[in-house]
């Protein structure tokens, strides 16, 4: 099939580039000219593990162009963000956009699919008014479906083939021929449904998560008064059967878990309270991770301390700052009028005034290192070669480096939840 997949980001490159390794002829279509120019030179804007290469056989084989205008084809993926405003609404002109601009390119038989996680109806209310404007009926001439992404950066090209797949279809036959699409490539299993259910699931998947981390953010700080290790606690609880209690940490960042709970408070707000205050307590744990570590501080008598940030990215092992409660960690320290300097090699821009490029710069002279994304490359440091540092405190708020290692280097280490 021909296919134009139009926003190439974190989710709409792998797939699109998954699509033409699977013999389908794709066209990649972003506002960004940039990212396109990059892309159509075999360059990556994004790092996803085993994205480059089979970008360069997509593309050498002549199964892969891009653009920044959408083309005629057989079926349109839709792949753009869906974010939420300063208010915690949900931002949908981009999908709304996305939808318009590929009207003037539909005919009879052709499939859009949008992939953008959506707050529920919004393929009611937001696709089917644009997309009725190409004069075709829709469900018998148009075929439309929701089948929401579901892969974890870092591990997309493994989850988008083994992960099953909520296919939600405006009728039984747009979500059959959906299904029939992404077998292509897709080992796990087509469950098909209407599009506001399969709204609903994706948003439910995340929620369902920022919930458990949020209750386990919670438990952290009840144990941490009690003088409980939650790491140990959570893992002892976890060897129940039906128990599955997420990790704490400073925060739950991406543009995913953080962000479409929102989607259901907005819409009922008198019933989602439960969903709202876990929100809340997430978006604590930012000040949370800055007033622990200006306590242990405070406790040693250290005055005017320097910060060391480690980690930037929202999560360990990839080079995707949004959302990042690690920001908001930064902001934290400086609201408390600490000097902070933030590390993450994983980030290769400057994003923040307090960021730098070299380790050595934020850790001159600091007092503490905070450990804020678990890295494999924080995980393997040798504390013995950190001799600039002023004072020899460590605090680890995703419990990812070894306390022996660091204890024997002459650090104090204090954990989150610890
Ligand atoms: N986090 C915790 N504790 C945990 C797990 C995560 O604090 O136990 C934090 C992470 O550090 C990070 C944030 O939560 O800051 C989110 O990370 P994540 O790994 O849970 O999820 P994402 O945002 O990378 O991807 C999620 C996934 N959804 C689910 O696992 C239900 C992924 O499958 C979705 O495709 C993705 O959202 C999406 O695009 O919606």
């Amino acid at each position: 099939k021909s296919i134009c997949v139009v926003g190439l980001g974190y989710i709409g490159l792998p797939t699109a580039v998954m699509f033409a390794n699977h013999g389908h002829q794709v066209h990649g279509v972003d506002i960004n000219e940039k990212a396109v120019k990059m892309i159509g030179n075999k360059e990556l804007h994004i790092e996803e593990d085993g994205l480059q290469e089979r970008l360069d056989t997509a593309i050498d084989n002549g199964a892969f162009t891009v653009g920044t205008k959408p083309v005629e084809a057989d079926v349109f993926i839709i792949a753009v963000p869906s974010p939420i405003n300063p208010d915690k609404t949900a931002e949908l002109e981009y999908v709304r956009q996305a939808t318009a601009s590929v009207v003037p390119f539909l005919k009879k038989g052709n499939l859009v699919i949008l992939e953008s996680t959506v707050p529920p109806k919004t393929v009611e209310n937001v696709m089917i008014p644009e997309l009725i404007q190409s004069g075709l009926n829709m469900g018998t001439e148009l075929f439309v479906s929701h089948s929401p992404e579901r892969v974890i950066p870092g591990k997309v090209f493994t989850e988008l083939v083994s992960n099953d797949r909520i296919i939600g279809g405006i009728n039984e036959q747009s979500a059959r021929v959906t299904s029939e699409l992404y077998n292509s490539f897709v080992e796990g299993r087509m469950h098909e449904t209407d599009t506001t259910t399969a709204e609903l699931v994706k948003v439910m998947e995340n929620t369902y998560r920022d919930v458990n981390i949020a209750f386990a953010n919670e438990l952290a700080m009840i144990a941490q008064n009690i003088g409980v290790n939650i790491w140990e606690a959570i893992q002892l609880a976890n060897y129940h059967p039906r128990v599955n209690i997420h990790t704490p940490g400073p925060g739950v960042g991406g543009h995913c878990i953080a962000v479409d709970p929102w989607f259901l408070v907005e819409l009922d707000p008198q019933k989602s309270k439960m969903i709202h205050l876990a929100r809340q307590t997430n978006d604590g744990m930012p000040a949370y991770t800055a007033q622990l570590t200006a306590d242990i501080l405070k406790a040693k008598g250290i005055v005017d301390p320097k910060i060391a940030i480690f980690g930037l990215a929202f999560k360990g092992n990839i080079d995707d700052m949004r959302e990042s409660p690690s920001v908001d960690v930064v902001e934290q320290f400086t609201l408390r009028n600490f000097n902070v300097k933030a590390f993450d090699p994983h980030i290769k821009v400057n994003n923040i005034d307090q960021q730098t490029q070299h380790a050595e710069e934020a850790l001159k002279d600091a007092s503490a290192l905070v450990i804020v994304t678990d890295h494999q490359v924080f995980k393997d440091l040798d504390p013995m070669t950190l001799t600039s540092m002023k004072n020899k405190i460590i605090v680890d708020t995703k419990n990812c480096i070894s306390r022996e290692k660091w204890q024997a280097a002459g650090f104090d280490v204090y954990v989150l939840g610890d």
